[in-house]
């Protein structure tokens, strides 16, 4: 059941896709007040009480015990006490042996989310808007509220298939060559590889729609060459345009008036990576079919993917910040700058990025409304990703491209999949990692990953190792790394073969992962879930941190410490369990339900799988393209004759038939004879 509530006048975000009419009554579970326009709501948590969702957000599975905000921020340097990471998701379950509801604020504005923060017993929610479209979900389970919630959302995104291969991406390729070189010693070695990223560094001056004449003579003529050997580009666009009379997107974009404005009618403009920018108005249609359009020459060039970047929007420093902060240095040149005045006057420089004050600075125009930026700077980055769908749809309806974004709210996944947004070379954002992305499923946010490696800092080859074991199973699995860290390509490391053997298990894994997250995202279902939604009665399950479901049958639990040799892992149920080292050398192990500790060396990942739940390996390949999706090897743990279904499609289709594209396969228990390991059916089948 699905309960609509209504505060004030809500902005339409066009995050819920379904007309519920409003409820009249009190909202059910909270206690409603006000302060001024905020409304906040409160409630008493259970003591068992263990609350999911917030999606990309720090901390635990749990969000419980920690204070969270949504405010899209450009958080290079975030760690466990930052409130606000690049994206804002505001759903929130409630669950516990007494109650299960879930509580959506359709509000792209600043909310906060104090969850036993002030109080450790109790939780407030606050709008600082106090205009929202408030959803209380009540269902009998928590994969059922999940469903229901994505019914009032809209289905996922589908990525292309080609984009669950491996992708190598660095800040700082900036030419054919660069990109030649990443390919060659990818090919060079094995390590399998569908895409290369090209960061800001291909473009004229960092202006969108451009790139390098000299380092990119033919586009089109190389990213052709690139896919004749199964590879593709992968470009970013950032959210700002320059202020550059004679560059049309400049151009027509002012000629039409399309640019967020000041209250002076002016554009508002603040620097970014091309220096001084406007920012298109993404929240009106016609900017976002001018926008999308603006794509045409990179998909003209073959282009079939692209990332989304600074679209919270970042700001390095408005015009007026600038001015600000140059004012008040001055007024104390000369002068003593003694302790408070040295502070005051650091932070002059300091605050001005991203600064709250440019937030008000600015408005949108939506119909005849006019809304100023920071009431629905949530939104922002979600119809940055509209835009770009919408265009590569009216480019070709007949497939799908590659789209992901650093900034998003919900709603944005039905457009395009997310990145965690920059994190660093650090362990403790390795198991952030992992935390974040069951949460981000529950918000419908499928396809996501973070980059492997790191971004921020300079990894070392036990921690990318670690990565590259969490990525074979992130639907995303990109390395990314930032300008000036260490190089993090695979083969830069002396162990370099561990880390592709590791990469060569995703490749097996290829078509299941593919078919698991295919039949998740058409069913609105979760390819990744906590514990608890397959174990709602088992405390230990739902209280479980470093453990992730994937698809319908399989568990994961990556290291995530430094020099660890091995892991606890608890096992809810009997589980087989896969311990790869490659697609070709693993152990089958049958473990029981309980703790067991389980021996990792650096090149070893375990996959666990419930009974009666195939894993299907197929000989692998150097790319997605390439590799053979009609023989594989079934692995399952059985007591029971087993039937099980294998989603498969073109890869392209962006409007799949969930029904077709099945293709059955089972397995009788009469193979378990043959099996050296006692109830595992270790099969080959032919599709
Ligand atoms: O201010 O384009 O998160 O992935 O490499 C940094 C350069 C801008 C931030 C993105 C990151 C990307 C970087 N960008």
């Amino acid at each position: 059941m699905i309960r609509k509530y209504v505060f004030g006048n809500p902005v339409t975000t066009g995050a819920v896709v379904r007309d519920l009419p409003p409820e009249s009554g009190a909202v059910p579970f909270f206690a409603l007040s006000r302060d001024g326009k905020k409304v906040i709501l409160t409630l008493a948590l259970q003591p068992d009480e263990v609350l999911f969702g917030l999606g990309e957000s720090v901390r635990g599975i749990n969000k419980r015990g920690f204070r969270y905000r949504s405010w899209n921020s450009d958080v290079f340097n975030h760690t466990e006490s930052t409130e606000s990471l690049y994206a804002s998701h505001n759903l929130l379950v409630f669950f516990s042996a007494s109650r299960l509801f879930g509580v959506y604020l359709d509000d792209p504005g600043l909310v906060t989310w104090d969850l036993g923060y002030t109080r450790a017993d109790t939780a407030f929610i606050t709008s600082e808007n106090g205009d929202l479209d408030l959803y209380v979900l009540e269902d009998a389970s928590l994969t059922d509220l999940a469903r229901s919630f994505r019914r009032l959302t809209g289905r996922s995104y589908l990525p292309p298939r080609w984009a669950f291969g491996y992708i190598q991406s660095r800040w700082g390729y900036a030419s054919e060559k660069d990109i030649l070189a990443v390919v060659s010693e990818h090919r060079k070695r094995h390590i399998p590889l569908d895409a290369v990223c090209m960061d800001i560094d291909y473009m004229v001056d960092f202006r969108n729609f451009t790139w390098k004449p000299d380092a990119f003579p033919d586009l089109k003529g190389f990213s052709e060459k690139l896919k004749a050997d199964h590879l593709r580009l992968v470009p970013i666009i950032d959210a700002g345009i320059p202020v550059a009379p004679g560059y049309p997107p400049y151009d027509t974009g002012k000629e039409a008036g399309l640019f967020c404005r000041k209250e002076d009618g002016s554009d508002f403009i603040a620097a970014v990576w091309p220096g001084r920018c406007v920012f298109p108005d993404f929240l009106r249609e016609d900017a976002r079919t001018w926008f999308g359009d603006l794509y045409r020459p990179l998909l003209d060039a073959g282009i079939e993917g692209f990332w989304n970047d600074m679209n919270e929007p970042a700001l390095f420093y408005s015009d007026e910040g600038l001015a600000e902060a140059f004012s008040r240095v001055e007024e104390l040149r000369g002068g003593q700058v003694e302790y408070e005045a040295m502070w005051w006057l650091k932070d002059a420089f300091n605050g001005i990025a991203n600064n709250m004050e440019d937030y008000r600075r600015f408005y949108h125009r939506v119909g005849d409304a006019v809304l100023r930026h920071d009431r629905v700077h949530n939104l922002y980055g979600a119809c940055m990703t509209r835009a770009s769908a919408e265009g590569f749809r009216r480019y070709d309806p007949s497939r799908r491209f590659l789209l992901f974004s650093r900034s998003s709210f919900i709603g944005a996944h039905r457009d395009g999949g997310v990145w965690q947004g920059d994190n660093f070379s650090w362990w403790s954002h390795l198991k952030m990692a992992l935390q974040m992305l069951p949460n981000l499923n529950l918000c419908g946010f499928l396809y996501s990953g973070c980059d492997l490696g790191g971004f921020g800092c300079n990894v070392t080859e036990d921690l990318l190792e670690r990565f590259l074991q969490l990525g074979v199973f992130t639907p995303l699995m990109r390395n990314h790394s930032a300008l000036h860290t260490r190089d993090q390509e695979i083969y830069r490391f002396p162990s370099w073969e561990i880390m592709r053997d590791t990469v060569t298990v995703r490749y097996a894994l290829l078509p299941f992962l593919y078919s698991e997250f295919m039949k998740a995202a058409l069913a609105d279902g979760m390819y990744f879930r906590p514990l608890a939604f397959d174990y709602p009665e088992d405390q230990r399950a739902v209280r479980t941190e470093d453990q992730v479901m994937l698809g319908e049958g399989c568990m994961i639990a990556p290291v995530l410490e430094q020099n660890a040799s091995g892991r606890y892992v608890y096992l809810p149920e009997d589980m087989l369990m896969i311990r790869f080292r490659s697609a070709s050398d693993y152990d089958l192990i049958p473990l029981d339900k309980g703790d067991h500790r389980i021996d990792l060396a650096l090149n070893e990942f375990p996959l666990f799988v419930k009974k009666n739940h195939p894993v299907l390996l197929c000989p692998g390949g150097e790319s997605s393209e390439t590799l053979d999706d009609r023989h594989f090897t079934v692995l399952c743990r059985m007591d029971r004759r087993v039937d099980f279904c294998l989603y498969r499609d073109d890869g392209l289709n962006p409007d799949p038939d969930p029904g077709r594209g099945l293709a059955r396969i089972a397995l009788d228990t009469s193979l378990l004879s043959s099996s050296p390991i006692p109830g595992v059916a270790i099969s080959d089948v032919l599709l």
